[in-house]
This record gives structure tokens, C-alpha cells and sequence, in this order.
């Protein structure tokens, strides 16, 4: 295949800019810029959208097209010669943590816009068109679960199920989508599981291993399983001070014995599982009423499937088991259940070939993190491109990268997508 630009000796990879990268990642970064330095920029807020406006209006201006399909994953195209050819994809989400940072997500948003601006100042002619794409609820922090807006597109959840789902404050996905959708109501339409001709995503690492080991470029192969249940406990209301222990019905006891124990049979001392209990709401939530109801999630991940099999059969049973010897009754919602997921190997090659091509140093290695990614490999060849965050901190409104790390995986991205894009 062709690694080369404008027919000279430049490869699209040298017409990648990280003042630009850097510049336009800062631009998005105060959509919902917090005190601390980071982003709060839910799923489906009108930051969201403002986000979402800005990609769309920077995508017309370089004379890109766009699209938007019906739970709102907004696509960026560069035509190629024959618009009729898959698109060679790349993308993330925009969407981020309450308590997030300026990289989880808009990085590879970015990198992938990168990328299209490089090959349009390149004058390169590619056959298939390239996209880049911003995914619609890849944290599922508001919404859960997480990649909501990918798993539509590939058909793992149904429009309506996705529609479904509420907030803590009882807004559902569908009503929140009008307004937010309706900022790039300009946008054409895209059919959900709309072929690709592949999908590479460039993420920061969000975890330790880059920099500890002094690498530039992940080259990944893998992203763990990684699931999400919400389990309600149901008691009954009763006077904090009058009520005897026989006569309690109390969830919140209920639901952190059933943690309690779930985590002791969770943990095993290769330290490979992750079990997250990372929202707990207990109602009415007045200190002297006993709690007639509880709702939290187990979030659950494991590089063996075997594992999470174990697991959540227990997940199943000890809910009911434990509610019952309190006089109280469970119920449990599995949200995701999605299996450890190799990437394609001759897209991860490729990763690999064109880093060692650009003289950047890397290593492969498999994601803890979810990421949009995983729904695609049934449809299309997938891999991604981790680039370091600094102390391998994210999810937090600390994270942080380097601009030349962030633009060597843009560069790496550039070549990976042109020599895909024919
Ligand atoms: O949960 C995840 O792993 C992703 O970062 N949302
Ligand atoms: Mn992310
Ligand atoms: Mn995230
Ligand atoms: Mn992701």
C-alpha cells in the first residue's frame, strides 16, 4: 500500500500539527471546564451539544461533511474518490466523566480530526473516504451503561431500550437527545451498522503502564471484558429510633452485606478482577427513617471471561439470598456484558509497523479501559493507539498529557488511516 503524501517523499504523518492538536483540544476543554482544571461535560447536556457544534462548525470550515444518526453518533467525512466505498473510520466520544479530564475521549475525537486535516493539507487523494467520529454516551456516567451510542450502532442495544434509560433526576436518553441533537440538526442522516471499511481509535492510556515503562505508542490488542450490573434492594420506611432489629427492613444493611461479600469472592490475589461500586443512591435518604431502597452498580472487568462467568452467577444469586434474610427483597439488571475483545491483528500490525515506520517507541499491550472500540470488531477491523497520560492518572480532573505524545499517536493514526484509505 501507499505510505506517502502528495507523491513526494512526505508522508501524511508529517502534515499532522500539535500546536494545532493541542490547540483545538483547549478549545473543547472549556465545554464544561471545572475549578480543578478538568471537564464536566456529560453525555447529553447542553455542554454536549456545544461540543458536538464546535466539531460540526471546524468539520464545514475545512470543508468536511457531516452526519448524525438517530441517537445521535455525529460523523465527520473527508470524500474519497469513490464516496460509494466504506469509510476508513476513526473516532472516539466527547462525552465526559462528571469528575473528568481534557483528554479521556476528545483526544481521539481530535487525533481522528487531525488526522483529516492533515490528509486535506496533503492534497491526498484516497480512494475509500475517511471519518472520524464522535460517539454518543461513551461513559454511560449519566446514561449507563457506557458506549451507549456504539452499541446502538452495532446493534448490541435497541434504539428504544437506549431510549429508555433514565438519569438520577428521571430525564431519559430520548428526551435529553432532542435538544442536544437539534444543535446539528444540519447534519445528514447516517444509517445504524452503516459499514466500515475499519476502525482505529486513539485513546490516552488512562492507566500506568507507558509511562512507567517510557513507551510513546501502545499498540493494543485487546480490551478486557467488562460489565455492568445495577442491583436494587427493597426494604421499608420505619422509625430510626422506635423500629426493633426484627422488625427492620432495611436496604441500605442489605445491600452493603451483599457488597460486602460479593467483593471478598471478587478478589483474587493475581489482582486481575475490577469490581467497582461506583454509584449508591439510598432512599428517602432522611438519617432518621430507616432506607426503603437502594440502587447500585457493580462494575466488574477481568482479561478472562471465565472469571466474569464465575462472577456474575454470584452477582445473580447472593442479592436475593442476602435481601431475604432481612426481611427485604432484590433485584438485579445486568446493563453491558461485553467479552474480553482481541482487536484485529492485521490492524494492530499495522499500528505497529507504522510507529516503528515514524521511529516512535512503543510496545503492545491490551486496554483495562472500555472503549467504543470493542462493539466494532463483528463489523469492521478494529484496533487502537494509546498514547501516555501523565502518572497514568484519568477519570479525574488531574489528567494530563504531553503535546508531543498526543501528536505522535495523531501521526501514527495519519499514516494507519491513509494506507487503509487506499
Ligand atoms: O469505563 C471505561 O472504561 C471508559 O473509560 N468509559
Ligand atoms: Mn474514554
Ligand atoms: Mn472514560
Ligand atoms: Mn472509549
Amino acid at each position: 500500500g501507499r505510505r506517502f503524501g502528495d507523491g513526494g517523499d512526505m508522508r501524511y504523518s508529517e502534515h499532522v500539527k500539535q500546536d494545532r492538536l493541542w490547540d483545538r483540544l483547549m478549545d473543547l476543554a472549556q465545554i464544561g471546564a471545572t475549578a480543578k482544571g478538568g471537564v464536566n461535560r456529560q453525555a447529553l447536556t447542553q455542554e454536549d451539544g456545544t461540543a458536538r457544534r464546535m466539531l460540526a462548525d471546524w468539520a464545514l470550515s475545512r470543508g468536511f461533511s457531516i452526519f448524525q444518526d438517530e441517537i445521535g453518533n455525529l460523523f465527520v467525512r473527508r470524500s474519497g474518490q469513490d464516496d460509494t466505498l466504506p469509510p476508513v473510520t476513526t473516532g472516539s466520544h466527547l462525552d465526559t466523566q462528571p469528575t473528568g479530564g481534557r483528554f479521556d475521549g476528545a483526544y481521539g475525537v481530535m487525533a481522528g480530526f487531525e488526522a483529516l486535516e492533515a490528509l486535506e493539507d496533503a492534497g491526498a487523494l484516497t480512494k475509500h473516504p475517511v471519518e472520524v467520529v464522535a460517539w454518543t454516551n461513551e461513559e454511560g456516567a449519566r446514561f449507563p451503561p457506557s458506549c451507549m451510542g456504539s452499541g446502538v450502532y452495532t446493534g448490541r442495544y435497541s434504539l428504544e431500550w437506549a431510549q429508555a434509560i433514565r438519569d438520577p433526576e428521571g430525564m431519559s436518553v430520548g428526551e435529553a437527545l432532542v435538544s442536544v441533537m437539534a444543535r446539528t440538526e444540519d447534519a445528514r442522516p447516517r444509517d445504524f451498522g452503516a459499514p466500515l471499511a475499519a476502525y482505529i481509535e486513539a485513546h490516552i492510556e488512562q492507566g500506568p503502564v507507558l509511562v512507567t515503562e517510557g513507551e510513546t505508542i501502545g499498540v493494543v490488542t485487546s480490551v478486557q471484558s467488562q460489565n455492568l450490573f445495577e442491583i436494587e434492594i427493597f426494604g421499608e420506611e420505619a422509625h430510626a429510633g422506635t423500629t426493633p432489629r426484627a422488625n427492620r427492613s432495611d436496604a441500605v444493611l442489605a445491600a452493603v452485606e451483599v457488597i460486602a461479600r460479593l467483593e471478598k469472592e471478587a478478589l483474587d490475589d493475581a489482582d486481575a478482577m475490577r469490581f467497582t461500586v461506583g454509584r449508591f443512591i439510598a432512599k428517602p435518604g432522611a438519617p432518621n427513617t430507616v432506607p426503603s431502597h437502594v440502587t447500585f452498580t457493580i462494575d466488574l472487568r477481568h482479561p478472562e471471561n471465565a472469571e466474569i462467568e464465575r462472577m456474575s452467577d454470584l452477582i445473580g444469586r447472593l442479592p436475593a439470598t442476602v435481601a431475604g434474610a432481612r426481611r427485604c427483597r432484590a433485584q438485579v439488571k445486568r446493563l453491558s456484558d461485553s467479552p474480553v475483545t482481541p482487536f484485529t491483528p492485521e490492524i494492530v500490525d499495522l499500528i505497529d509497523e507504522c510507529r516503528l515506520a515514524l521511529g516512535l517507541p512503543g510496545r503492545r499491550m491490551p486496554s483495562g479501559a472500555g472503549h467504543d472500540a470493542m462493539y466494532i470488531p463483528p463489523l469492521a477491523p478494529t484496533g487502537m493507539i494509546f498514547v501516555p497520560c501523565v502518572d497514568g492518572i484519568s477519570h479525574n480532573e488531574a489528567e494530563d498529557a504531553l503535546p508531543e505524545d498526543l501528536a505522535a499517536g495523531a501521526r501514527v493514526l495519519a499514516d494507519c488511516l491513509a494506507e487503509l484509505a487506499g
